[in-house]
C-alpha cells in the first residue's frame, strides 16, 4: 500500500482541517476607570477643601461646596472618575497641595467595579 494511503486508512478527515472553529470576538477592552475619593478629617478647613475641588477637579463653587459637605457629613465622597494615569495625577496634586499647606487632607483612588 502507498505510504499516504496507509496513513489515511483510519482517517476520514485527512486535510488538516479539524473542523473545530472557535469564534473569537475582536477584543477592544476599555481600560479600567478609577474613582478619586476625598476623605474627611477634623482639621482641614472647609474653605480649603472647596478650593481644592475647584482648583483640581474643575468644579464650580456650588458643586465644590456640595461635595465638601458630603465628605464632611458622610466621611468620604467620590470627587471624580478618571483613567489610572489622570487619577494618580489628581491624587498626587491634592496630597502635595495639602501637605504644603500643612493640612491632613487625604485623597485616594480606587478601581471602579
Ligand atoms: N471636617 C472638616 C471641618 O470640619 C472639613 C472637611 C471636609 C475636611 C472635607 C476634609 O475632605 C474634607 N473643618
Amino acid at each position: 500500500m502507498h505510504r499516504d494511503a496507509m496513513m489515511m486508512a483510519d482517517r476520514s478527515d485527512d486535510d488538516g482541517d479539524t473542523s473545530i472553529l472557535t469564534a473569537t470576538k475582536p477584543k477592544t477592552k476599555r481600560p479600567p476607570l478609577y474613582k478619586v475619593l476625598l476623605l474627611n478629617d477634623d482639621f482641614t478647613p472647609m474653605e480649603f477643601v472647596v478650593h481644592v475641588l475647584e482648583r483640581f477637579f474643575g468644579l464650580n463653587h456650588a458643586q465644590a461646596f456640595e461635595i465638601m459637605l458630603t465628605v464632611h457629613k458622610k466621611g468620604v465622597a467620590v470627587v471624580g472618575v478618571f483613567s489610572h494615569e489622570i487619577a494618580e495625577t489628581k491624587v498626587a496634586q491634592v496630597m502635595d497641595f495639602a501637605r504644603r499647606h500643612q493640612h491632613p487632607l487625604q485623597c485616594t483612588m480606587e478601581k471602579e467595579d
